[in-house]
């Protein structure tokens, strides 16, 4: 088998019970505008359901990370809250509910921070590396790597295909939130690809941004190339421009995208533009990269980050046509005059996309979190592929399962007052052992 059988994966986030709108994160502005507003957890992982089983019935390789368990007791604990689970619980919501609200958020659907991953066409051992996100800049997403690192070993088990490494260690200097600042650019799955790391600050900085916290650091972005084993000369680190993180872009996956050989970036995403089209066209020459910009008196700052323009998922078509992506947009691009005329564009004529579909993934939307956020891509071999842990894909039947499910066992209603009730520590329990049996079916 040649590398050239690889094919992309999307593994998403399968979005746990406790799904909840508590404005933890500044700089993400759906999520401090949405603060304390009632979420329908049940609604959530159906919506996320929905867009899996569509990109599966694309003819496309779906699998799913699963929720976290939650609330983390043990950070609980450790912020000072004694006493059995139930007092604990009290305590904390009459001193800090946002603490209590970060050891219960269901943060880990967004799985494009979950992991940077290098498939083993990039390696220089030919495995798949995967580090798993520290995700110090805040803390309900700090708690998230323990448990995703156990989920991607778990998933990921055959040491011979797979390297899962530790998280980096926790210091500012490492901040690191994934794939969702990493794009890999390549004209086949399976070819060496030229790995485009996007990071908001560096030690080095002068031009950071000034309102909204940057989140990405250059020298964690430079610690994955190293630990992946991925060839220097196929590395390129670009700095997000600090207008942008400033305009609610907390991740480069808010304002550009790609697969394969075509980038869709906004005119505003990078801060040293020319010099990053000039080292991008270094390695693939004119004709071999198709880099589009939207202009933005196209689609501006403000619109690109309401409308999750650039958070859609951008895939290769399963059909022989002779233009070979589609997207998967959030309905509020659709419902966003300028985000709608500018996808237009790109599928008329001589533009790259087959296909727009637009999809409903409100309730994750209200976070911050759209299309992409919601997936981390894993290329794989087909015999990478037959080494993962079957329950962690998405078929037809395990689809039918994890409806029913979440049916069974998501509330339709939560809000941060519901955060104490006891009641709802032990359905999530019970949720988590009946998903431990569908998962081994
Ligand atoms: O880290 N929102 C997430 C959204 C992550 C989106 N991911 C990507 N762009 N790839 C974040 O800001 C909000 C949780 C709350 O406020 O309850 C939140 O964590």
């Amino acid at each position: 088998m040649t590398k050239n059988d690889a094919d992309e994966w999307q593994f998403d986030g399968l979005i746990g019970p406790t799904h909840n709108y508590a404005g933890l994160s500044y700089g993400n502005v759906a999520s401090t505008g949405n603060a304390g507003a009632v979420s329908n957890p049940r609604a959530a992982a159906l919506q996320g359901l929905d867009k899996m089983a569509f990109v599966r019935n694309l003819g496309l390789n779906q699998g799913f990370l699963p929720p976290n368990p939650r609330p983390v007791l043990s950070a609980l604990h450790a912020l000072g809250f004694t006493g059995n689970p139930a007092h604990v619980l009290e305590t904390a919501y009459n001193q800090a509910p946002e603490l209590l609200a970060s050891c219960y958020s269901a943060s880990n659907m967004w799985a494009a921070n979950a992991a940077t991953v290098s498939p083993s066409a990039d390696t220089a051992d030919s495995r798949v590396h995967f580090t798993p996100a520290n995700l110090i800049s805040n803390l309900h997403r700090s708690l998230e790597p323990i448990d995703t690192t156990q989920a991607l070993r778990r998933i990921f088990h055959n040491e011979r295909f797979f390297c899962v490494h530790d998280p980096l260690p926790v210091t500012t200097r490492l901040s690191d939130e994934g794939a969702a600042n990493h794009m890999r650019v390549t004209t086949a799955h399976g070819e060496p690809g030229v790995n485009i790391f996007v990071y908001g600050a560096s030690a080095k900085n002068v031009t950071n941004s000034k309102q909204y916290p940057s989140r990405q650091a250059l020298e964690a972005c430079l610690a994955i190339a190293r630990r992946h084993g991925l060839a220097p000369d196929r590395c390129l680190f670009t700095q997000q421009s600090p207008e942008a993180i400033d305009s609610g872009v907390f991740h480069h996956d808010v304002i550009g995208m790609n697969s394969l050989n075509l980038m869709i970036h906004h005119e505003q995403a990078l801060a040293q533009k020319p010099s990053f089209l000039q080292e991008i066209r270094k390695h693939f020459g004119a004709d071999s990269i198709d880099y589009i910009e939207i202009r933005n008196n196209e689609l501006s700052l403000n619109d690109a980050v309401k409308s999750y323009f650039f958070n859609s998922q951008l895939l290769q078509s399963t059909n022989n046509n002779t233009k070979s992506f589609i997207i998967i947009a959030p309905s509020e691009a659709e419902e966003n005059q300028a985000a709608r005329a500018a996808f237009l564009r790109l599928s008329a004529g001589n533009g790259p996309l087959a296909a727009v579909h637009y999809l409903n993934v409100r309730e994750s939307m209200r976070n911050g979190g759209g299309p992409a956020c919601l997936r981390l891509r894993v290329v794989l071999t087909e015999t990478e592929a037959a080494a993962i842990h079957p329950g962690f894909v998405l078929t037809p039947t395990k689809e039918q399962a994890l409806r029913a499910w979440v049916n069974a066992h998501y509330r339709d209603r939560l809000s941060l007052a519901d955060l104490r009730d006891h009641a709802l520590l032990q359905e999530i329990q019970a949720a988590h052992e009946a998903l431990e049996e569908i998962l081994a079916a």
